[in-house]
This record gives C-alpha cells, sequence and structure tokens, in this order.
C-alpha cells in the first residue's frame, strides 16, 4: 500500500514513520510512503503556503493552490486509484472498522493541515473524506496522518505475520484487553493468578475472556452495549461481576 502525505514538515512524518512496525513495512516495501510539501509547489520569492483569513479573525489559512498542486503532484506520481483524506477536528472521528476499510486501497493522500485550518475549497474541490482523532485539539494533521499510517500498516497481510490474524480472529474483537503478566512470578506480595501458571490452556482461555468482558463492563459500557455477546460470554460476565462484589 502507498501513503502520500502532504505536508509543510516533511521531516517529521519521514523520521516518526521510520520506527518499529511502519519503518519495517517502508524496509521491506509493503508500505509505500512519500511525503509532499505544498512550499515546493509556491511561486513567490518568500514561499508563502498560507494567508489571513477573509472576514478577519486570528491565525493564518493555507492557501488553495499549493495544496491543490501538491495533491495533483502525489496522484500524477502513481498509476492507481486514491482516496484523498484531510484530517481535521471537523471530521469523521476514526475508528477501527474506518481504518479496516481504508487498508483495503493501493493509495491514499493524507492531508496534515497547519495553521486554523486550510481553504474550504480545498476540502471541497479535492479531498474526498475528511477523518478526525476525536474530540480534541492538537497543533497539526502530521501526528494524525502517522496514527493513520501505523494503524492501516497493521493491518496490511503479511505485516503482523500471524499475530495479526490471531488477534483479529479472536473472540475478544471489541473487547478491551484482558490483563497480561510476565515474570518475576511474585512483585512485594503481588502473585500472577493462579490459572496463568496451571497450563489448562482451556481454562486461561475462559479466565483471559471473562477479564476481557469485565474490564469492558467497568471501564467502557459503552463498547459492551454495542456487543451481542455469547451465552458462554454472558455466563463468564455474569461470574465476573459476582467476583467484584
Ligand atoms: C478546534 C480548534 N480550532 C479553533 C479555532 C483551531 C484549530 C486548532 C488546531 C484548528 C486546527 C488545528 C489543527 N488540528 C489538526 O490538524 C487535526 C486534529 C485535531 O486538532 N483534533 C483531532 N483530530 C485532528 S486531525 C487533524
Amino acid at each position: 500500500m502507498r501513503f502520500d502525505v502532504i505536508s509543510l514538515f516533511p521531516d517529521m512524518v519521514q523520521q516518526a514513520a521510520r520506527v518499529g512496525v511502519t519503518g519495517k513495512a517502508i524496509e521491506n516495501e509493503t508500505v509505500i510512503l512519500n511525503v509532499w510539501n505544498p512550499r515546493d509547489y509556491t511561486y513567490d520569492k518568500h514561499n508563502t503556503v498560507d494567508d489571513r483569513p477573509f472576514g478577519g479573525g486570528q491565525g493564518m489559512v493555507m492557501k488553495y493552490q499549493p495544496l491543490h498542486d501538491a495533491v495533483t503532484a502525489a496522484k500524477a506520481d502513481s498509476f492507481c486509484e486514491s482516496k484523498v483524506v484531510y484530517l481535521s477536528p471537523q471530521g469523521k472521528p476514526l475508528t477501527q472498522s474506518l481504518l479496516q476499510e481504508a487498508s483495503k486501497l493501493s493509495q491514499l493522500i493524507l492531508v496534515a493541515g497547519r495553521y486554523e485550518g486550510v481553504d474550504e475549497r480545498f476540502i471541497a474541490r479535492d479531498c474526498d473524506e475528511e477523518w478526525s482523532l476525536g474530540d480534541y485539539v492538537i497543533s497539526g494533521g502530521e501526528l494524525a496522518a502517522l496514527i493513520v499510517i501505523d494503524a492501516i500498516t497493521r493491518l496490511l497481510p503479511n505485516v503482523l505475520g500471524n499475530v495479526q490474524s490471531a488477534l483479529q480472529d479472536s473472540h475478544s474483537d471489541g473487547l478491551l484487553d484482558y490483563p497480561q503478566f510476565t515474570r518475576p512470578e511474585c512483585i512485594e506480595n503481588e502473585a500472577v493468578p493462579d490459572v496463568l501458571l496451571s497450563g489448562h490452556h482451556k481454562d486461561i482461555e475462559q479466565w483471559r475472556m471473562k477479564q476481557a468482558l469485565g474490564r469492558t463492563w467497568q471501564k467502557r459500557p459503552d463498547l459492551l452495549k454495542k456487543k451481542t455477546l455469547s451465552a458462554e460470554q454472558e455466563r463468564l460476565l455474569a461470574q465476573f461481576k459476582v467476583d467484584v462484589d
């Protein structure tokens, strides 16, 4: 899959993407990442990418033409069909299912804004969708683009190997994770749950499902309301609630 990011801070995007899972995917060419700087598509003496908002008000707005030319360059550089996404607080909130859909694309063009945003005509004319990280404010779209790239890259075939398919097929889909432990077995009288040392795989699986259900019930009841539980899951959750009491 190919990502093209439109950004005034290309180094920030390239450097962050080199780390970890995304870096490995770029290295082995599962992912292609290109960053296009709107400043390279300016033709005035000061390479102006922003201007004052019509109607007044504080801050600056990114100009249409450098953004449009950068997106055009990103499209012209590939032969595949692409989707252009503008990252902004006004966008559709990102979800795993939105990202899963996007992971089927061959080219995703991500536009990272700065300042107070971009000329509205760029969104209307050049962008297919608008995505948000959620209801809080960050300083620009670069971190949002990196989050999208990271989350989608994890979904691509062969990137996480068998870990991925195991987790994705998992019945714990749509639930919070169960608790994890590693050595040592005891930290100042705080022991690892016995069942995890028992070697009884069926019991361990049940305990983990019960914990995942219980934690979701405790911390994110909104997630639980969206799910339909199997009879077995209902039983495990009921048991968790009794144990809490
Ligand atoms: C809502 C704040 N705006 C009020 C005047 C100004 C403003 C601040 C920061 C407008 C844009 C930005 C930059 N934000 C992003 O580029 C951004 C973002 C975000 O701030 N929150 C959630 N998701 C995203 S995706 C891109």
